[in-house]
């Protein structure tokens, strides 16, 4: 690929970030308050704002119901419409009533499921009037000790209670099933893994896809070969982008393992899938160490940096290597791409996009974050 066509697909690139990364948060033991931290739906707008504006690749915000619940959805599109964004996903949030102790969609009990299934619709009702195309679910149901749940009638339940989610669907919406091993529930999570995942997907449908949270899978699991084969039956539907070292860490994109990140990249680049509008790539991360904002933005050029290297790759050199069983060749052709400096490639492509070449320091330089310190606390 020149170097123009590589330009052209970088600013093309499009991330979304979470209303959820701008607001406090914490670990399992404290919720930690940062100075500045967004008090509603509308500052963490403002806020994801901010990272877009310095990046240029951050147009939507997913949004967390009932965490960023307002009465007008109309103005609120409005409001982040004036600002250069747009509403991305919709998250309906299962996990945090009282009834869900024991499951949501998969709860024994009907009337909780036909609770969790009006959460849902009421989701849809907001994706349609604030013109998101994906609701993405990320289901807590599972089990935490043997006997506790029949596995298959659970299974049964999740697919019943689904299908009738996905006839609610428009046309052009698609609802992305996120998968997680474990947490809160230890013993058996309902949606535990892509294959799980991937099953009830293609039992729904075509408007139904995989999310891939790079946080929920056991350590050492081949996350790129995963996209790869899910991408090969059409079932991607997009990404949380975090990093993990043990759990669901949540840590910054690419800052533990930028190499994995690096090879999740080819494989995207090689199926085609960076240039899939019907991919979503989201970031689902939420600072308490780190500046919020700051932390945004590093994570957004660390998936740049991964993208940029991935279209580097000389997939013809890589392919004849593969056939001819040169190991050693092919996989210098991946780390050919990988030890490349992208930096100066990134600033230029910037430049053409009317941005600072380094957006994280004309952040810093901005002042924002001393403005937001002072008016929100
Ligand atoms: C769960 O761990 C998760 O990854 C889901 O995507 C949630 O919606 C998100 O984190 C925020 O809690
Ligand atoms: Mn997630």
């Amino acid at each position: 690929m020149n170097k123009e066509a590589i330009k052209e697909k970088l600013k093309n690139q499009k991330i979304e970030t979470p209303s959820w990364g701008y607001g406090d948060s914490g670990t399992r033991f404290k919720v930690f308050h940062q100075a500045g931290a967004a008090r509603n739906v509308y500052e963490k707008i403002d806020d994801a704002a901010q990272v877009h504006k310095y990046t240029g690749v951050t147009p939507s915000v997913a949004l967390h119901i009932p965490w960023d619940m307002v009465d007008d959805w109309k103005e609120l599109k409005e409001y982040a419409g004036d600002k250069g964004l747009k509403i991305g996903a919709i998250n309906p949030n299962l996990f945090q009533e009282e009834e869900y102790k024991l499951g949501s969609l998969t709860h024994p009990d009907a009337d909780i499921r036909k609770k969790a299934l009006d959460h849902m619709y009421e989701c849809i009702e907001i994706m349609k009037q604030t013109g998101s195309k994906f609701l993405s679910l990320w289901l807590a149901d599972g089990t935490n000790y043997p006997g506790q749940g029949d596995f298959r009638a659970r299974k049964h339940r999740l697919e019943e209670t689904l299908k009738e989610v996905y006839q609610e669907l428009e046309d052009d919406m698609k609802i992305l099933i996120e998968y997680k091993f474990f947490e809160p529930a230890f013993y058996s999570t309902d949606i535990g893994d892509w294959g799980m995942a991937t099953f009830l997907a293609k039992k729904l449908g075509d408007k139904a896809k995989t999310l891939v949270d790079l946080g929920h899978h056991p350590l050492g699991t081949n996350i790129e070969q995963i996209v790869a084969f899910l991408i090969d039956e059409d079932k991607l539907g997009g990404f949380h982008f975090n990093n993990k070292k043990y759990a669901d860490d949540d840590l910054t994109v690419g800052s533990i393992n930028p190499y994995e990140l690096f090879l999740i990249y080819n494989e995207l680049v090689a199926g085609g899938a960076d240039t899939d509008p019907d991919v979503a790539y989201m970031i689902d991360q939420s600072h308490n160490i780190k500046p919020k904002i700051e932390a945004m933005i590093q994570s957004v050029i660390n998936i740049q940096e991964a993208y940029a290297k991935a279209l580097l790759v000389d997939r013809e050199a890589l392919k004849e290597a593969q056939l001819k069983g040169d190991v050693v060749l092919a996989e210098e052709t991946l780390l050919s791409a990988y030890r490349t400096d992208v930096r100066p490639l990134l600033e230029s492509v910037r430049e053409e996009m009317g941005l600072d070449p380094d957006p994280l320091k004309a952040y810093r330089d901005s002042g924002y974050a001393e403005k937001i310190a002072q008016e929100r606390d």
